[in-house]
């Protein structure tokens, strides 16, 4: 598949919007200026954005407690996003949502949370709304590896299996929730070979290859789908220097 320059810049511009804004986080936070917790999407980038152009229009979002990419990947505002996320009343939720809490409903992005796989059954009820409606729609649901451990997360790919609905489950795959590596917590280093227990086709792809994420959350249809993207690692939180100090004396022992 060929992709158009026009695009292949738009894809881009979204990437370097996402990771300027995080940077920009990073130095507020560093500055103790930014109230809240706030966790960065370094590294995700590529894989939300392909997948969300991917979808075109008219398609919604949920997203995860790492939600500002997805937010710009569906096309919010750097501005109302930053004031969201500084408590202002012209924050994309009034302030009143903050980092964890960010929904642009124009923008058809119908929210993140801090709860892991809270959003996923959320995604599962717009497609069923879709599909009700008859309407040609499509639903990204974002979420984490350690998302799809929890029982939201089976449920939901259940339901949305046994009633076709027009919904993609994208893992964002960093290999690790919070601190505890996700291969000693479940039996596969993919997250999309759990889709085959509900008769979903499950294709895993390169997180930082955004050509191949667009391919594949492309096929639209009025049935899920399950992409894991393999995603490089960003911080959980911007780490305390001790606490990052403890990590990287970790890594240097288990290296021997
Ligand atoms: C239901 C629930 N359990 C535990 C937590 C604490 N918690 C916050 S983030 C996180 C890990 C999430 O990992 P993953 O889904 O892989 O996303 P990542 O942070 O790696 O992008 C956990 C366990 C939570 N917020 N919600
Ligand atoms: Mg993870």
């Amino acid at each position: 598949m060929t992709l158009s320059n026009e695009l292949l810049v738009e894809m881009l511009r979204r990437i370097l919007r996402i990771r300027f804004f995080e940077e920009a986080v990073v130095d507020l936070k560093g500055k103790a200026e930014l109230p809240g917790a706030a966790h960065l999407c370094i590294g995700h980038e590529a894989a939300m954005v392909g997948a969300c152009l991917a979808a075109g229009e008219p398609s919604f979002i949920t997203g995860s407690h790492r939600s500002h990419g997805h937010a710009i990947a569906k096309g919010s505002g750097l501005g109302p996003l930053m004031a969201e996320l500084m408590g202002r009343s012209t924050g994309v939720c009034k302030g009143k949502g903050g980092s964890l809490h960010l929904a642009d409903l124009e923008r058809g992005n119908y929210g993140s949370s801090g709860i892991v796989g809270s959003t996923i059954p959320l995604a599962t009820g717009i497609a069923l709304s879709s599909r009700l409606r008859e309407r040609d729609e499509i639903t990204l649901s974002f979420f984490g590896d350690a998302a799809t451990s929890t029982g939201a997360f089976h449920e939901s790919l259940n339901m949305s299996s046994a009633w076709k609905l027009p919904v993609v489950f994208v893992c964002e795959n960093n290999r690790y929730g919070v601190s505890t590596p996700t291969r000693e917590v479940t039996p596969f280093a993919n997250m999309s070979e759990r889709a085959a227990g509900y008769g979903i086709p499950g294709v895993t792809v390169d997180g930082q290859d955004r050509r191949g994420l667009r391919k594949r959350a492309r096929r639209r249809g009025a049935s899920p789908s399950g992409p894991g993207a393999e995603s490089r690692r960003g911080p959980h939180l911007p780490l305390p220097r001790a606490r990052r100090d403890a990590l990287r004396r970790r890594a240097l022992l288990a290296r021997g």
